[in-house]
C-alpha cells in the first residue's frame, strides 16, 4: 500500500519504517527539500516521501531533526538533514549518475557558485516589502551577469557543462520560484532571456528539460497558489492532492 501524500500534523502517528528503504521527509512546496527529490530522480534512487505539516509538526519528525526543516532523509539507524548534506549524502553513497565535481578546483568553485547564489534568493525576497528596490534590483542584476559569465567560461548550457552538476540542481529549486513568483509582480527580478542569453535561456530551457526537473516541479500558478496560502498565514500544504 502506497503511503498517503498529504501532510502528517502533531498528533498523527508515523507510518511504520520499512528496514532498508529510504524514505524523504517533505514538505511538497519547499525549495530545499526539492534540492534533494531532483538528486533522488536524477540518480534514480528508490524512496519513499513523508510529507510534514510544518505549521503543526509531529514530535516523531521533531525527534528525526531538532530544528524542524524538511529535508530529512532516514535509511535504517541513519538520519541526515540541512539540503546540501543529503545531496551530498546520496552523491556518495548511490554511485548512478554521479553529480559532485571531481576536480579539486571545479569542487572548491561550485561551492563559491552556491554561497554567492543567497545574494539572488535574499534580494529577490527582499523586492517584496521594500520601499526602494533600485538597491536589492542592481545586487541581482550583478548576481545574474556574474553566473552569465561563469557559464560561457565553461561552455555550458549547465554549470557542470555537456551534463547538469550537483551545483545545478542545487540552483535550480530557488531560480523555478524567481521566474513563477515574480513574472507578474517583478518583471524586473527576473533572469531575462535576452540580457543573459547563457543563464536566461541556456541553463533554464536545458533544466528545464531534465526528467528530474519535470518529475519534481510545480507550474506558475500553482507556485503562486502556495505562496499566497503560505503568506497569509496558512500555506495550504496538500493544495492539488485529490486523494
Ligand atoms: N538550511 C536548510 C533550510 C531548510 C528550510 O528552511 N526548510 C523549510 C521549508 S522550505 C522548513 O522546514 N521550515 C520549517 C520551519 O522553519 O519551522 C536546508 O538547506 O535544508
Amino acid at each position: 500500500m502506497s503511503l498517503t501524500q498529504k501532510s502528517f500534523a502533531a498528533g498523527s502517528t508515523m507510518p511504520p519504517v520499512t528496514p532498508g528503504r529510504l524514505r524523504l521527509y517533505n514538505m511538497r512546496f519547499c525549495p530545499f527539500a526539492q534540492r534533494t527529490r531532483l538528486v533522488l530522480e536524477h540518480k534514480n534512487i528508490p524512496y519513499e516521501t513523508v510529507n510534514i505539516n510544518l505549521k503543526s509538526k509531529p514530535d516523531w519528525f521533531l525527534e528525526r531533526n531538532p530544528l524542524g526543516l524538511v529535508p530529512v532523509l532516514e535509511l535504517d539507524d541513519k538520519i541526515i538533514y540541512e539540503s546540501t548534506a543529503t545531496c551530498d549524502w546520496l552523491d556518495d553513497v548511490y554511485p548512478e549518475n554521479k553529480l559532485q565535481p571531481t576536480d579539486a578546483y571545479t569542487k572548491a568553485w561550485d561551492r563559491i557558485l552556491l554561497e554567492y547564489f543567497s545574494k539572488i534568493t535574499s534580494n529577490v525576497y527582499a523586492l517584496r516589502t521594500a520601499t526602494d528596490k533600485t538597491k536589492h534590483l542592481e545586487l541581482i542584476h550583478k548576481a545574474y551577469a556574474y553566473y552569465e559569465n561563469i557559464l560561457a567560461q565553461r561552455g555550458g548550457p549547465f554549470f557542470g557543462g555537456a551534463k547538469p552538476a550537483m551545483i545545478d540542481l542545487l540552483m535550480w529549486p530557488h531560480m523555478e520560484r524567481v521566474v513563477a513568483l515574480m513574472s507578474k509582480t517583478e518583471p524586473d527580478a527576473i533572469v531575462d532571456r535576452v540580457k543573459y542569453p547563457n543563464f536566461g535561456a541556456k541553463w533554464y530551457d536545458s533544466m528545464y528539460s531534465l526528467p528530474a526537473v519535470k518529475a519534481t516541479m510545480f507550474d506558475e500558478a500553482s507556485h503562486l497558489r502556495f505562496f499566497k496560502s503560505y503568506m497569509e498565514g496558512n500555506p495550504d500544504y496538500d493544495f492539488g492532492l485529490e486523494e
